[in-house]
């Protein structure tokens, strides 16, 4: 039975207000990150997603995140290409140059992804032909991480687990190098019916690696989840942020919290086709070094993750990414 009182469509939401992030660490009390976490739990474990309100995360810092986007993905593309990396995952991806349904055209979206390598080395960030970019996203990686050390808090607590603090202990590495969470800063451009293939979505069905991701998204919509075998709309939630469940965390929960599967569609009216829709997500990840039982989950062969079934039954986490990376969203 969800405690929830509060609903955006079947998304459960969660009054962060006593442990957000306007509240320091000396204040924050054990007894409100154990409550809190007890709803987060209950959220998860029925649809996988939750929506947080009173976060702490200021809304001019996010409107200043999306300026410098706007500027950033507006550039012409040969200029966006050359923060494109062939070895690794970080820097931009371009329109239809990643696929994570493989059903599915490639997605018809744009994207910049941030590791924590970024900390030793910023000069991989373009700030030389969008200035501004550099700070903004390192101080946007640094609250988002420190928000997800609250969330895991709560979560641990909530679970019970011997030590109250055992997830934050698998996150030690957050913003270096050995860990893999990344920023991922979408750009979902006008949609062009010219170019836009039969069938395309604007991101694939998959599920999230990693514990748990923030995503912060505009009032634009398209964001659906997999719920009872339909997909269901996410409505967005203004100053919320939509936190969801990653297959790690679904195994380190013992298969209590679910990992759900959602997509971004294009949408219906024309209107709506006409604008640009933003999104930014915080995926967290374990450290690389972090024992992890591959999902139990359903391997569902119209996504990208059904090439996840054949792994042995326990890994670290950097061998389930680098499969999922191998397999799954390699940049073209
Ligand atoms: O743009 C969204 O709303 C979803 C983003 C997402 O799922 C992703 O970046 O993996």
């Amino acid at each position: 039975m969800l405690k929830s009182k509060q609903f955006a469509g079947i998304i459960p939401v969660v009054d962060y207000k006593l442990c957000g992030l306007d509240v320091s660490d000396q204040q924050v009390k054990r007894e409100d990150l154990y409550n809190a976490g007890k709803e987060l739990i209950d959220a998860f474990s029925a649809v996988g997603f939750v929506y947080l309100t009173n976060n702490g995360v200021d809304s001019s810092l996010l409107q200043e995140i999306r300026d410098v986007t706007d500027r950033f993905f507006n550039l012409e593309v040969a200029l966006k290409e050359r923060y494109t990396s062939k070895k690794s995952i970080f820097g931009y991806i371009g329109l239809n140059k990643e696929n994570l349904e493989k059903a599915k055209p490639d997605d018809f979206k744009e994207a910049f992804r941030i590791d924590g390598t970024v900390f030793k080395h910023p000069e991989k960030l373009p700030e030389d032909i969008c200035p501004g970019f550099r700070n903004l996203s390192l101080k946007f990686m640094t609250i988002c991480s420190r928000l997800t050390e609250r969330i895991l808090d709560s979560i641990s607590m909530a679970m019970d687990f011997k030590e109250e603090d055992s997830l934050n202990k698998c996150h030690n590495l957050l913003q270096t190098e050995i860990n893999s969470s990344l920023l991922r800063l979408n750009y979902y451009a006008p949609v062009d019916q010219n170019i836009l293939k039969p069938g395309s979505v604007r991101l694939g069905a998959h599920r999230d690696l990693g514990t748990v991701t923030l995503l912060f998204q505009d009032n634009v919509g398209g964001l659906q989840v997999e719920h009872n075998g339909k997909y269901v709309d996410v409505p967005p939630l203004q100053n919320a942020i939509l936190l969801n469940a990653g297959d790690a965390l679904h195994s380190i929960s013992g298969g209590l919290i679910m990992s759900k599967k959602h997509r971004v569609v294009v949408p219906q009216e024309e209107v709506k086709q006409r604008l640009t829709r933003h999104s930014y997500a915080f995926f967290a990840d374990p450290d690389d070094d972090v024992m992890i039982n591959p999902p139990s989950i359903q391997n569902d062969e119209t996504t990208n993750e059904a090439s996840l079934k054949d792994l042995p039954n326990s890994m670290t986490f950097k061998q389930l990414c680098t499969n999922w990376y191998s397999k799954t969203r390699a940049p073209k």
